[in-house]
């Protein structure tokens, strides 16, 4: 009879719709409450998502605050593809002599590994890459230079979202590792599609593999932690949609939809961490 039972167990376990899991509920500027993060997918168009979504702050239940970072309709895929990777011009001003190192950790999936056919050597060389084209800019214009320095394997849950994952890979890779920064990359499926995500002001973010864009999240999920919000000047990397020829773009005037400046806010926090 155990055995019965045992195996009507395993059978519910292997269902297709194994729940989600989720770091929240996650509550809204207006107190609503999200028990999973709004899916592009489940819109009628991106401009209704962006509508709501574009400009919200979500708090988790530790207090912690972020913005979605969503993936790109089939149609802005393409013209991003087209667009190719503008490489705009690293910074404005010459970088001062003083140079503000920030350590990184960098736990790495068990799906973006396999990208890689688990050759740590291979990932180690990419994500040392993508972190130096990241900070170009942030090097150049404030002197914020991100050294990656940890790498860490970790497993990420197949069924979480973002959010989650970002949580799991920061308790996992043991939190900051003695670092200053955690950047984690991932290439789980992870279901509602975010594309990043970092917490306001906090140390800590998670960057998809997404096409060639891992540097421009990586970038804008950079200006999350330094307190950037999403803005709607559309030469600007904090943009609610990925923009890729707005990489390395920081606007230096008080931009509305934002209402910062998202250049002396860098330069104002330069030694934040
Ligand atoms: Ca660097
Ligand atoms: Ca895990
Ligand atoms: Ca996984
Ligand atoms: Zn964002
Ligand atoms: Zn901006």
């Amino acid at each position: 009879m155990k055995q019965v039972v045992l195996l009507g167990v395993l059978a519910a376990t292997g269902l297709a719709f194994a729940p989600l899991t989720t770091s929240g509920p996650y509550i809204d500027s207006q107190g609503r409450a999200w028990s999973q993060l709004p899916n592009l997918g489940d819109y009628a168009s991106a401009a209704d998502f962006d509508l709501e979504f574009a400009h919200e702050v979500f708090t988790t239940v530790d207090g912690h605050r972020f913005q979605i970072d969503r993936p790109w309709t089939p149609e802005e895929a393409a013209a991003n593809a087209a667009n190719g990777q503008v490489n705009r011009g690293a910074g404005q001003v010459p970088g001062g002599s003083i140079r503000a190192a920030v350590y990184g950790t960098h736990p790495v999936d068990e799906e973006y590994r396999s990208a890689f056919n688990n050759n740590i050597p291979n990932i180690r060389t990419h994500v040392i890459g993508l972190i130096n084209s990241a900070d170009a800019a942030m090097k150049a214009n404030w002197g914020i230079d991100l050294v990656p320095r940890k790498g860490y394997k970790w497993d990420s849950n197949d069924n979480g979202d973002i959010v989650q994952l970002l949580n799991e890979a920061y308790s996992e890779g043991g939190g900051l590792n003695g670092q200053d920064m955690m950047i984690a990359f991932s290439n789980d499926s992870t279901p509602g599609g975010a594309i990043g995500v970092a917490y306001l002001g906090l140390p800590r973010g998670l960057v998809k593999k997404y096409g060639n864009s891992e540097a421009n999240i990586t970038e804008h999920e950079v200006g999350h932690m330094y307190t950037l919000n999403h803005c709607c000047d559309t030469n600007c990397t904090m943009q609610a949609y990925l923009d890729t020829g707005a990489f390395h773009g920081f606007h230096n005037y008080s931009e509305s939809c934002s209402g910062q400046n998202h250049y002396s806010l860098m330069n104002n926090q330069k030694n934040r961490y």
